[in-house]
């Protein structure tokens, strides 16, 4: 079936719950404004399936209703994976016969973001989802900066590592700011190295569209859930494509 539709209570229905919280403090007309939006977002009819005070003048609201929209599954896009998953034998050798050097990764938060939760799952040993992180690797080399790392630090400790990527985090987007950091960071790595020289530039975090490569200037951006096998299978095809090309 290539067209599709949510269903709640039975198929097809059209049903979808949605949250979301309203600058004005809980009572009757708070819940009347919730359904107006609602209504107003295609959700009709609309109910409030729950409602609660957050602080002093501010609302969260669950609301359920019926979208009269479709989807037609042959016009989704999406950043597929264009790599092989490898296994963590695999990653090592493939590592050691084909570049016959440690990978050395730099990664980091930059700019004010001190969410280093996301980077430290993707590096440190202790990893995520029952997958070690990079330094769990014989032959990668990682060295974590940590939080609020400055862009000209990071090219300097690219620089100083020799890095073969340079991996950052951007949790924070208050303003665009992880857009805005994203192409400061990458305008720093451009200007730094020639292009040959260039590590691969990579940027995570829960909230960035993995289709704007081109747009922030960066080789790959890995969303939500992303595990640190995914990670390094990608480094290690793309270093050593890029290595077999050159
Ligand atoms: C823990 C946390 C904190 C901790 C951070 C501790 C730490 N050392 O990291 C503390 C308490 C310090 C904190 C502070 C703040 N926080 Co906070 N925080 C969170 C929270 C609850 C969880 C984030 C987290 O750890 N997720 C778990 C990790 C594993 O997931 P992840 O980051 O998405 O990482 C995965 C992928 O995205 C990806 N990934 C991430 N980075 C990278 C990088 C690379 C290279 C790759 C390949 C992959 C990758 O792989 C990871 C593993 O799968 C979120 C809310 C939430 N539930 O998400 C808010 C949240 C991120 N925080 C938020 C805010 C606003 C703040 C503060 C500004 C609050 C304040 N007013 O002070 C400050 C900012 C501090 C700062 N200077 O950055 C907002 C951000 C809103 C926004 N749109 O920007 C959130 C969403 C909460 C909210 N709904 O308001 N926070």
């Amino acid at each position: 079936m290539s067209v599709i539709r949510p269903y709640g209570d039975t198929t097809g229905d059209g049903m979808v719950q949605l949250s979301f919280t309203l600058p004005v403090p809980h009572d009757k007309r708070a819940e009347g404004a919730a359904v107006q939006l609602a209504a107003k977002m295609g959700l009709d009819p609309a109910t409030v399936v729950h409602a609660k005070a957050m602080g002093d003048g501010f609302t969260f609201f669950v609301v359920y209703g019926r979208v009269h929209h479709l989807v037609d599954m042959n016009q989704v896009v999406v950043a597929e994976r264009d790599f092989p998953l490898l296994g963590s034998k695999e990653i090592n050798t493939t590592i050691r016969s084909r570049l016959r050097r440690k990978l050395s990764v730099v990664g980091a938060c930059i700019g004010t973001d001190a969410h280093t939760v996301g980077i430290d799952a993707i590096l440190n040993v202790k990893g995520i989802a029952g997958e070690k992180g990079l330094e769990y690797y014989r032959e990668f080399k990682v060295v974590n900066l940590g939080a609020q790392v400055t862009i000209p630090d990071l090219v300097e400790q690219a620089r100083t590592e020799k890095a073969d990527a340079v991996l950052v985090s951007q949790v924070v987007t208050q303003r665009d700011a992880h857009l805005h950091n994203t192409r400061a960071m990458s305008a720093a790595f451009r200007e730094a190295f020639p292009a040959e020289r260039r590590p691969l530039l990579v940027v995570g975090g829960p909230r960035f569209d993995e289709l704007a490569t081109t747009e922030l200037g960066v080789d790959r951006i890995f969303g939500r859930g992303t595990t640190p096998r995914e990670v390094a299978s990608y480094l290690v095809h793309s270093l050593t494509s890029r290595k077999a090309a050159a």
